[in-house]
């Protein structure tokens, strides 16, 4: 049961004959990809940082280089959980976990009630960053840390923090035509921490974002009101206050080729059955999506709704997405099962439509490209990775400046612990 699809364990992909990355020869060659992608000198990758605003490396995103066999990725070990109550604290525990109430095959939910008078809605405003993550590994450093070794004493054993929806936006990467990225990368103690920053058209969009588009996004968390209860023995209530700063994180532990990950999501609920399977396996995923009435929307939602869901479960290992299709006013007409370990097989007739394979090896290439970058220790150093549609990743290096994410709290609560050991 160690692995998760993994075809391609060997050592073509750690010698990095099939890496993406490309180094600009002169000048004039940035953010476009011809000559041979496929050739990497890895010597050619050492930099020395935070001198130079710009470096020339850069990471092609072109879906083609990453045809290749499906990388190593070892099934997700959930380490731990954590909970935000109603006005967002943080708890080192399951209280926030829901229970699955399986809905009625054409159930009639009315999404729209309740967004009016029964509605907290989180500030978005707030910039959390990794701030919960950090939080839940200060307090579970004890079992994490590994021995340590002469050079980095009690590190964690992890080369990445990060959510998993910053991992969920790597692995669309390759197909999206549409929204940008701005990840910010610093390297602490050996592990390199990814928060992303919200780019400059986000921030647009979400600021003039139409008074329609907020409904919508209640419609979601009232689906999830319909479908989960409190209680592994208690009903869904429907009548209650949606507040979307409540939230149960699960945190998990896993491998993708040479990279050791451990990040966290937000999981809605889990299969109320004592006997079912242990997380992550009994978790399920919620969600709404337009009825579908004809094969145009059909092949839409394959090729484009199918790609985002299947990635954002594959990653932590949850095997179940249900998906309640709405109307037009706001009512769920039916409901469907999808399991994300079929998503390939359903998805394959699609013409022109994505991979998973293409996902994962864009994922992992980016990662080591970020390891081959972000080479230096230092919490107030950030590495910026920024990447627009059809364009080329590039970075940015800043020194002390906004983009710095790693609160005082847990450099001196991760350091504190190392000088107790003298
Ligand atoms: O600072 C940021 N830019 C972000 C912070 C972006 C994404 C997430 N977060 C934080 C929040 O603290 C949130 O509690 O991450 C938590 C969720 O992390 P995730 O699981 O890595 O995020 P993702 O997979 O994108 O979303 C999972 C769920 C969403 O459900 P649907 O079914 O719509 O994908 O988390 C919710 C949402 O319900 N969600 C968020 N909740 C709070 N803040 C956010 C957000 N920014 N984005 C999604
Ligand atoms: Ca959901």
């Amino acid at each position: 049961m160690d692995h998760h699809r993994s075809r391609s364990p060997n050592s073509r992909y750690h010698n990095h004959h099939h890496s993406a990355y490309r180094r600009e020869r002169g000048h004039g060659r940035r953010n476009h990809s011809d000559g041979d992608p496929l050739t990497h000198h890895r010597d050619q990758l050492d930099v020395k940082t935070g001198q130079t605003p710009l470096r020339s490396q850069t990471l092609s995103t072109r879906k083609d280089l990453y045809e290749r066999d499906f990388p190593l990725y070892r099934q997700p070990v959930e380490v731990g959980c954590f909970s935000l109550d109603s006005q967002r604290r943080f708890f080192n525990d399951g209280r926030q976990m829901r229970y699955y109430v399986e809905p009625d095959k054409n159930p009639n939910f009315d999404l729209k009630d309740g967004y009016k008078d029964r509605y907290v809605r989180r500030d978005e405003n707030v910039k959390e960053k990794l701030d919960h993550i950090l939080r839940w590994i200060l307090a579970n450093k004890e079992t994490l840390k590994s021995k340590g070794t002469a050079d980095s004493p009690r590190a964690l054993d992890v080369d990445f923090v990060t959510w998993r929806g910053h991992l969920t936006k790597l692995l669309t990467t390759p197909y999206e035509t549409k929204e940008g990225w701005l990840l910010a990368a610093t390297k602490f103690n050996g592990t390199v921490y990814i928060s992303e920053v919200e780019t400059e058209a986000a921030r647009i969009e979400r600021e003039k974002r139409p008074e329609r588009n907020k409904e919508m996004m209640y419609w979601g968390y009232k689906f999830e009101q319909y479908t989960c209860a409190d209680n592994a023995d208690s009903l869904p209530d429907p009548s209650g206050v949606v507040n979307t700063n409540e939230a149960f994180c699960t945190v998990v532990q896993t491998r993708l080729a040479d990279h050791k990950l451990l990040f966290s999501g937000e999981v809605d609920c889990r299969d109320k059955d004592p006997n079912a399977p242990p997380p992550p396996a009994c978790y399920v995923e919620l969600k709404t999506s337009p009825e579908i009435c004809t094969p145009k929307q059909r092949s839409n939602f394959h090729r484009f709704k199918l790609l985002k869901w299947w990635a954002q479960s594959f990653l932590p290992g949850v095997p179940r997405i249900v998906a309640g299709f709405k109307d037009h006013d706001g009512v769920v007409v039916s409901t469907e099962t999808f399991l994300v370990s079929k998503v390939s097989q359903l998805i394959k007739n699609e013409y022109n439509c994505w991979r998973p394979t293409v996902c994962m090896n864009f994922c992992c290439d980016f990662l080591s490209f970020v390891k081959a970058i972000v080479t230096e220790n230092d919490h107030s150093l950030v590495y910026l990775f920024s990447w627009e549609p059809y364009k080329d990743v590039t970075y940015s290096v800043h020194r002390d400046s906004q983009y710095s994410f790693l609160p005082r709290w847990f450099i001196d609560g991760m350091s504190g612990n190392q000088e107790s050991h003298h």
